[in-house]
């Protein structure tokens, strides 16, 4: 196991800003060609947050009381209006969202309720994973009730098997789609088509790519894109020593810091390759879980300790059948904060997501020129570096249809004073921007 060459690695956070402007011109320009897809991964049961629904109905107790579903939803349609503007074009990003059985009804039912956030319903495409035995630990079905077996979804790497299964590819080729940003559910801050990611990964011709972010400590959940015998992949954080976990690097800091975020590139014609040729070589894991199951008496029982086996594929193992693989470091408080825990947890939780997209609004508020006032009129000193875990000083939520990634607002707010909590929508945006 090696760290990834520095080569392969670009980083947003150590080019200027001429090379980012050029990244995300590139990118804005294959959305504006009807070119670039995103895809969800949301099959997952969610387990460690509690809830019964799928995790992207999820609340966060934003001021607005947006799901993460809906940011998701706003940012395609913010993003598409931007490459629209730029090139004076219409243009359209299809949403693919990868279900499973668990999660496909209450995800349609929630896009239905919701209007499907006012996009185009023909461009929000569902489909359905497989699922696979959960079993015991010499390798038996377990009984989940009489008559049916534990099933669990075959992991988020069967997504090449649905993409064939649902005919996916065939409906991105139809569309002309080449490009695809595949994440998953739970980060708050995901950017949805991030030009500048997809801009990168074009220009340097590349069939695969991943978004990293350096790891905040050496247990953190993520896996880390390596290479291991010469091959790029990614070793999950269930399948790392704790002793590799923690190797330092000469300057200091560990030697493998390249978080995964779950936030791809692909190529169609990769995924096609992948779909058609190197799939039944995809291996599956191991994950040691609590299965609920009947005893002998057909009472249900709820095991305290892990009795089971799910077996699932992962997304990331396709890195290796690339021919030009390479990764993208982002900074994590602009990008990464994912929902993970219930908030009895004290990392990955609502609070710690609710927290890391109020304190970017307040930057970009504050870079925008923006100035808060408390109840009595008194102006909230400024805070500029903020932890990530903790509340900022004024509470200011911009909707993702006023900005994307926090431009364009000064034509709302700078040298005005906000009240906190202040929301920014697009009525109060027009508002303000006729004042
Ligand atoms: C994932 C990554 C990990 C790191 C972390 C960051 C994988 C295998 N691991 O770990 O390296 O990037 O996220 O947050 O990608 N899902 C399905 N079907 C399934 C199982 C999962 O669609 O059968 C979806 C799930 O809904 C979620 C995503 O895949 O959107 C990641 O699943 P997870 O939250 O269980 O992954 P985690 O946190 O173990």
């Amino acid at each position: 196991m090696e760290p990834l060459p520095g080569r392969l690695l670009g980083s947003a956070r150590r080019s200027g800003p001429a090379a980012l402007e050029r990244w995300e011109a590139e990118g804005l320009h294959q959305i504006s060609q009807n070119k670039v897809a995103v895809l969800l991964l949301a099959g997952g049961q969610g387990t460690r947050l509690g809830v019964s629904y799928p995790k992207g109905m999820y609340n966060v107790g934003l001021p607005s009381g947006k799901t993460l579903y809906q940011i998701q939803a706003e940012r395609i349609r913010k993003v598409e209006q931007l490459a629209g503007q730029r090139h004076h074009c219409k243009c359209a990003i299809p949403w693919y969202i990868m279900t499973s059985e668990f999660t496909l009804g209450p995800t349609e039912e929630f896009f239905v309720e919701h209007d499907y956030f006012n996009l185009d319903r023909s461009n929000v495409v569902m489909f359905e994973q497989r699922m696979l035995p959960a079993v015991t630990f010499d390798g038996k079905a377990i009984l989940e009730e009489k008559g049916k077996i534990a099933m669990a979804p075959d992991g988020n790497g069967g997504l090449y098997r649905a993409l064939v299964d649902n005919k996916v590819l065939d409906d991105m080729k139809q569309r002309g789609i080449q490009y695809v940003h595949v994440y998953c559910v739970d980060n708050i801050l995901v950017k949805m088509a991030d030009p500048v990611f997809i801009g990168f990964c074009v220009s340097k011709g590349a069939d695969c790519g991943a978004k990293v972010v350096e790891k905040a400590y050496p247990t953190e959940p993520v896996g880390v894109v390596c290479c291991v015998d010469g091959v790029y992949q990614v070793v999950e954080y269930s399948e790392i020593s704790l002793e590799t976990a923690q190797q330092q690097s000469p300057d200091g800091g560990l030697m493998y810091s390249t978080g995964n975020i779950c936030n791809h590139f692909f190529t169609v014609e990769f995924l096609e390759m992948v779909a058609q040729k190197y799939e039944p070589q995809l291996r599956h894991h191991v994950a040691i879980k609590k299965v609920p199951y009947i005893d002998e008496e057909g009472n249900l029982v709820k095991p305290l300790k892990p009795n089971g086996i799910k077996l699932e594929k992962f997304v990331f193992d396709v890195f290796q059948f690339s021919k030009n693989f390479v990764a993208f470091e982002v900074l994590r408080e602009e990008e990464f904060s994912p929902l993970k825990n219930a908030d009895t947890a004290d990392k990955d939780t609502p609070t710690t997501a609710r927290q890391a997209l109020l304190a970017q609004h307040y930057r970009w508020a504050l870079k925008a020129g923006a100035r808060f006032l408390d109840e009595n009129g008194c102006r909230i000193p400024e805070k500029l570096s903020l932890s990530g875990t903790e509340d900022p000083p004024a509470v200011c939520e911009i909707s993702p249809l006023v900005s994307y990634f926090g431009e364009g607002l000064e034509a709302y707010m700078k040298n005005k004073d906000f009240p906190s909590p202040f929301v920014l929508d697009e009525n109060k945006a027009e508002m303000l921007g006729n004042s």
